[in-house]
């Protein structure tokens, strides 16, 4: 039996002001962010036009686990939920994939999605692992729900570079040697206006040269 959804303080269909007649997946509006020679960060403002109604389907149906962190010899909670999607990708997910893959010429293969039940959800300073194992990994996150902060800043630690706000549908591709050089992070916000949802894609091959 399908566990009972995740309880969130924000239901994604009051977020429902998709503009009429805007093209659903297009990268029309996209702009390209250059955070070094190696480095960039590509964003499409309002990329999934029914983000809304992706945010109620996914909530309703992913697989949902807390999972938790060992911490100083502790078991503490991770703050956010996270759902691992199997493949293949449900019908919903695997119509991002196809423009994100024929776009950046790979293969988007896993899907994970953070939950973000609140402004106490967050995650911290950090590269993807997908770095171990590939040299520029790309990776894809699209945004439902509230918008909060996304900050950017070196690996080496010093200050934040990049402030986005993705919420609303907006997809954000981080590329080149970011997961080596860069760090990032959703912080804790006391003042965030519901739940947010991040739809993280990732290729397990290198790019097609
Ligand atoms: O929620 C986000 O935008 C970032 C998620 C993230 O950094 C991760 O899953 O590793």
């Amino acid at each position: 039996m399908r566990a009972d959804p995740p309880q969130v303080a924000w239901q994604g269909s009051l977020f429902d002001d998709a503009e009429p007649g805007r093209a659903r997946l297009s990268f029309d509006g996209l702009r390209h962010d250059p955070l070094d020679e190696r480095s960039w960060i590509d964003v499409v403002p309002g990329w999934v036009t029914d983000h809304a109604e992706l945010f109620d389907e996914l909530l309703a149906e992913a697989p949902w686990q807390q999972r938790t962190r060992t911490m100083w010899d502790k078991d503490v909670l991770e703050p956010r939920m996270v759902a691992v999607l199997p493949r293949p990708f449900p019908a919903r997910i695997a119509e991002l994939v196809t423009p994100l893959n024929e776009r950046y010429r790979v293969r988007f293969d896993s899907c994970l999605i953070n939950l973000y039940r609140d402004g106490s959800d967050a995650v911290a300073w950090h590269a993807d692992t997908v770095r171990k194992t590939m040299r520029d990994p790309l990776v894809a996150t699209v945004s439902l729900g509230a918008r909060r902060a996304f900050l950017v800043r070196p690996a080496t630690g010093g200050p934040i570079v990049r402030r986005y706000a993705p919420g609303e549908g907006d997809l954000v591709m981080m590329g080149g040697s970011m997961q080596h050089d860069w760090h990032h992070t959703v912080p804790r916000e006391k003042c965030a206006s519901g739940a947010r949802m991040s739809v993280t894609l990732r290729h397990s091959r290198p790019a097609a040269s």
